[in-house]
C-alpha cells in the first residue's frame, strides 16, 4: 500500500511540484475499459480520485479494484457520501463541505463514515470543501441543498478556507462543481492561497490546458479534473 499520500502533497506543495488528480465517477465509468482509459490520461497524472454524487453500493470497490490492477498509481476517495467508503483504497478524503450550512455534509456523514473507518487502515485525509459558484447547478449544489459561494465573494471564500484551517483541516479543496461552466477564477484562488499554509486543491470545469495553468499560477497545489476525460 502506498503510504502517507497528505505528507506527499505537502512535499509537492513546498517543492512547487504541481499535481494532478484525475476523478472517475463509478458511477459511469466502464471498469471494462478501465486499461484504455489510464492510457488516455495525462503522462504526469499523480492521483486518481475516486467518487460521484449518485454511486450505487459496491460499484466504488470495483472500479477502484480495475484501478488498482493496471496502475500503481495512488487512489483517493472523493467521496459523495459515506457509503462509497471502501478500504481498497489507498487514502480518503474526509470532505466536511464548509461553504455549505447543511449539517449533514458538515458532520452527519462524517460520524456514520467512523464505523468503516475504524476498522480500515486508510488514509484519512481531512478536507475543507468549499462549492464556489460554476455557472450552473451542480451536483454538489443538488444533493447537499447548499449553496455555492459566489466567486465575487473573496473575502467569505477566503474565511471560509481559513476557518477551515483553523477547525484543523489538513487541505482546502475550492469546487466548482464538476462539469461546471467555469472553473473558480485564478483571482479566488490567489487570494486563498495567499491567507491559507495548507495544501490547495481546485477543480470543477477545468477541460483546457490553459486553464489548468492559470489554475497552478495561481497557486493550486492539485488540480482535479473529471469529466474532460469520461468519454476518453
Ligand atoms: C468535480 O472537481 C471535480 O468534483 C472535477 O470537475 O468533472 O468538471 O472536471 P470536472
Amino acid at each position: 500500500m502506498i503510504k502517507n499520500i497528505h505528507q506527499s502533497i505537502i512535499s509537492a506543495s513546498t517543492e512547487k511540484r504541481k499535481l494532478l488528480a484525475i476523478l472517475v465517477d463509478p458511477d459511469v465509468f466502464d471498469n471494462s475499459k478501465t486499461k484504455v482509459f489510464l492510457k488516455s490520461i495525462p503522462l504526469n497524472t499523480t492521483h486518481l480520485f475516486v467518487g460521484g454524487s449518485s454511486v450505487e453500493n459496491g460499484e466504488t470497490e470495483a472500479t477502484v479494484a480495475s484501478l488498482k490492477k493496471y496502475s500503481s498509481l495512488p487512489i483517493v476517495l472523493f467521496p459523495g457520501n459515506e457509503s462509497q467508503i471502501t478500504d481498497k483504497a489507498d487514502a480518503l478524503l474526509f470532505l466536511s463541505l464548509i461553504s455549505g450550512r447543511n449539517p449533514e455534509y458538515l458532520i452527519g456523514q462524517q460520524v456514520k463514515a467512523v464505523s468503516k473507518l475504524r476498522e480500515f487502515t486508510l488514509e484519512v485525509i481531512s478536507t475543507g470543501y468549499i462549492l464556489i459558484d460554476g455557472g450552473n447547478k451542480s451536483a454538489v449544489e443538488r444533493v447537499s441543498k447548499t449553496l455555492p459561494m459566489p466567486q465575487g465573494d473573496i473575502q467569505a471564500i477566503v474565511n471560509t478556507a481559513l476557518a477551515g484551517e483553523y477547525l484543523g483541516k489538513k487541505m482546502i479543496y475550492l469546487e466548482a462543481g464538476s462539469g461546471a461552466e467555469f472553473p473558480v477564477n485564478p483571482s479566488v484562488i490567489k487570494a486563498v492561497k495567499n491567507a491559507v499554509k495548507i495544501p490547495l486543491l481546485v477543480g470543477g470545469g477545468i477541460k483546457y490546458e490553459e486553464q489548468k495553468q492559470e489554475a497552478y499560477k495561481a497557486g493550486a497545489d492539485m488540480v482535479v479534473m473529471g469529466t474532460c476525460f469520461e468519454n476518453n
